[in-house]
């Protein structure tokens, strides 16, 4: 067969084994860089090809034997609707209580099948895909923290019901030190009669990514595959992850990742290919982005893996070997955040891959906010990923930084990752915003960056939000403060004022709103004039602070409080 198989004695360093392998190297490029190494073995190895090989595997449980009713709740994953105000006063309580644990709709959860059905989103083309028999088998591992019993056993049956058998060895339940008493021995005993479900747990309240190496460091399939608790995989989920790992080990593979409301459980799909890619903004956030033009052109099919610069972090398959190989995950990360970030720039710059599979489809409850205890006194998050940007982002760490005016905190000791980059020879992180990710944009770029301080009254500073949520909001002023967060702008080439994502944006009236960046000038064309002015292009207005100290947009006067001073300017 012309797949590479992950045996035993693959196991080891993932990047000599490659150089090794007959599979990938057919003919002799040993003096080719790696990159180009791993393209060829790509186009040798294409997905296609394999499909054309391979034999259709066995099924899995058809979809459904298990649902009694087919128009029972939430089944083809229709939205179960509550009417909260018609419950009884006893059911009403349950509801509340449904949201207040889980920050979910927990009993609308409840309501449906833990085997219900779910429709088939993906795209016509992949239901003829035929995947090689033989593919590498997976551990699937599932980290939870006090998790709503009808949310995980239907993640656990999502897995069971629709997959083949053979390529589940083993599903791992990491219990990260639950106090529910369901999670305890009623799930124990529910599960004897699923010897595959295994349960481990932890002996302290972990966190997510210790959970996960944990749940690592147990299993036996040659791919781990990671899922949150409250997913729901469909049909044909598992198969395009394993045959994108046997052609390379060094792929890292998500699914694409469905939205499961968090009220009403319905199964969202916008599109049955991939639509998006990961990125991430300079607060260092994971966010989405439309698939970029070149990543259009470099695919054929819409169907073909989509390369993500980022991964949401959640759900994804990566070999076992080359997981060990990346050196797995920070152990100095606590609780939640940071770690996805993380695995996806080391993925890249230590000599693997991240795509978004467009025939792999798993829904996820996404929800507004963190239901669970976190530690009191520390900013985790940010401690996770000033983790994260010592040890990976070189001298682009100070973007990040200058969020909270090098206000590092307490993070650690990150030796140990330094030495894990030295001893993979990774590459730079500018050689993955060069190749990766060309389109981010870099603050360093920026013409004037900082504070926007008023000349009339000096107290004042521009002041707004500008991540993805605040879209439409205003722009406003406020006693200057000096620690940068919503006072710190940046003013692009372009003419953009912006952060993040969110640019400053004017067409008319008299507010200024923010707005994600378009990249087109149009309203979000600003000029800083050598008279310090903000003007508007378009319009020819200017950003005038107000006599009671408010935001305007006004006709340019020349007036001292149409004079604003940005903390820092580049000469360019
Ligand atoms: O202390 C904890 N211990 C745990 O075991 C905290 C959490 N957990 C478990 C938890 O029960 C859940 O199964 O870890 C999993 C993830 O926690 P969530 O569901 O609260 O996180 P999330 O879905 O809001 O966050 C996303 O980002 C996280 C960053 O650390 C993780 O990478 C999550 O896995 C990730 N989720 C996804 O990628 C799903 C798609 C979301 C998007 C975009
Ligand atoms: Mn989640």
């Amino acid at each position: 067969s012309d797949y590479v198989s992950l045996g035993k004695d693959d196991l080891g360093n993932g990047i000599q084994n490659l150089q090794k392998s007959d599979n990938l190297n057919t003919e002799n490029d040993n003096n080719l860089s790696f990159d180009q190494r791993v393209e060829n073995a790509e186009k040798r190895l294409r997905l296609n090809h394999l499909q054309a090989e391979g034999e259709p595997l066995e099924e899995g449980p058809s979809d459904g034997i298990h649902t009694q009713d087919p128009n029972g709740p939430g089944e083809k994953g229709r939205p179960v609707d509550i009417d909260k105000n018609k419950l009884s006063p006893e059911e009403r309580a349950l509801y509340d209580k449904g949201w207040e644990d889980n920050a979910f709709n927990q009993y609308a959860s409840d309501k449906i099948s833990i085997h219900r059905t779910l429709p088939d989103v993906r795209d016509q083309e992949c239901k003829n895909v035929k995947y090689p028999k033989r593919l590498p088998d997976t551990s699937v591992i599932i980290c939870f923290h006090n998790e709503a019993w009808s949310a995980l056993l239907r993640t656990v049956h999502s897995v069971l019901d629709r997959s083949p058998p053979s390529l589940i060895r083993e599903i791992i339940l990491v219990d990260d030190y639950s106090d529910k008493p369901h999670l305890g021995e009623p799930l124990k005993k529910y599960l004897i009669e699923f010897p595959k479900v295994k349960v481990v747990r932890t002996k302290r309240r972990e966190g997510l990514i210790r959970a996960r190496l944990l749940g690592a460091s147990v299993a036996l399939g040659k791919v781990l595959t990671y899922l949150d608790s409250h997913c729901e995989c469909a049909k044909g989920w598992l198969e395009p992850m394993l045959a994108r790992i046997a052609i390379d080990k060094n792929n890292v593979v998500t699914p694409v990742i469905d939205v499961l409301d968090d009220n009403t459980l319905h199964y969202q799909h916008s599109s049955a290919s991939a639509t998006s890619i990961g990125g991430f903004d300079w607060n260092l956030q994971f966010n989405w982005h439309s698939i970029p033009e070149r990543e259009r052109k470099r695919r054929s099919k819409d169907i073909d893996p989509v390369r993500s610069p980022t991964m949401a972090g959640g759900l994804f398959a990566i070999s076992r070997e080359f997981f060990e190989y990346l050196g797995t995950y920070d152990p100095g990360m606590d609780i939640w955040g940071g770690e996805n970030l993380e695995l996806s720039f080391r993925t890249w710059m230590c000599g693997g891959k991240l795509e978004i599979l467009p025939c792999s489809h798993v829904g996820h409850i996404f929800r507004k906010r963190s239901p669970y205890k976190w530690k009191t006194g520390v900013n985790v998050v940010k401690k996770n990923s000033v983790r994260l940007a010592e040890v990976w982002m070189d001298e682009y760490k100070t973007y990040y930084y200058e969020r909270f005016n090098h206000d590092l905190g307490e993070y650690g000791d990150v030796s140990g990752r330094r030495a894990l980059r030295e001893k993979l020879k990774c590459k730079s992180f500018k050689w993955y915003i060069d190749n990766v990710y060309p389109e981010l944009f870099i603050p360093g770029d920026a013409v004037a960056s900082g504070e926007i301080r008023n000349e009339g009254n000096s107290a004042y500073c521009v002041d707004g939000m500008a991540d993805r949520r605040s879209a439409g909001k205003r722009i406003k002023v406020y006693r200057c403060h000096n620690l940068g967060g919503n006072q710190y702008w940046m003013l692009s080439k372009n003419g953009e004022i912006r952060r993040d994502e969110g640019c400053m944006d004017f067409s008319g009236g008299k507010d200024i709103i923010i707005y994600p960046c378009h990249n087109m000038k149009g309203n979000q064309e600003w000029i800083y004039g050598d008279d310090l002015t903000l003007k508007h292009k378009a319009t020819n207005q200017c950003m005038h602070l107000t006599a009671d100290n408010l935001l305007a947009m006004q006709p340019c006067d020349g007036s001292l409080n149409q004079r604003w001073h940005w903390k820092r300017k580049t000469q360019k």
